[in-house]
């Protein structure tokens, strides 16, 4: 079943995510459905706050092919260790649609998490798959990339997504 995304502002992006205690056969399911609701929007990362739940769980693909799909499971991930060096690249994200900017984060991360066997993983990330640890793993502590920005930035991106909220309503009501 795909979910909802839900979109800023909104003060359910901005709770911090509580971790799993058990990885049974819910978070299983719950984890294959953020993984559809992440093909369909279709994006390579979703964290599970952006459908409104408030565990520490992502999903990552950033696989370029689409017959071969190579989908990240990521419980409870931590961040161990972030690099000196950096690289900027662009960022989206489902919860800002249509909003990107160039941020700047360490190039590498090394993190420790659960897979979806409930066993434990280590893994060293760099390129576009550390950046996007790095976003969903500040999701899960209520970070948004906008934060990053000045303030006059991340405010006219929001002035445009209450539009953007807006319109949608009008649309549905
Ligand atoms: O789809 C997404 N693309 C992306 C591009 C650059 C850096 C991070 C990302 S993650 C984003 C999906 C999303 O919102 N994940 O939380
Ligand atoms: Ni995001």
């Amino acid at each position: 079943m795909k979910r909802n995304i839900i979109i800023e502002p909104d003060p359910i992006l901005r709770k911090t995510c509580t971790p799993i205690e058990k990885v049974d056969s819910n978070v299983r399911k719950l984890m294959q459905e953020m993984l559809e609701t992440m093909y369909a929007a279709p994006g390579i990362g979703l964290a599970a706050i952006q459908v409104g739940i408030l565990k520490r769980l992502v999903v990552i693909d950033i696989s370029k092919n689409k017959e071969k799909k190579e989908p990240l499971f990521l419980i409870n991930p931590e961040i161990l260790e972030k690099s000196e060096n950096t690289s900027i690249y662009e960022e989206g994200c489902l919860s800002l649609p249509g909003q990107f900017a160039e941020i700047e984060r360490p190039a590498e991360c090394f993190l420790k998490y659960l897979d979806l066997n409930g066993n434990q993983k280590k893994l060293k990330a760099s390129g576009l798959l550390s950046t996007c640890i790095q976003h969903e793993v500040d999701h899960l502590n209520g970070v948004l990339f906008i934060d990053y920005l000045s303030k006059l930035k991340k405010d006219m991106i929001i002035k445009k997504l209450v539009k953007h909220k807006k319109e949608i309503e009008k649309i549905i009501v």
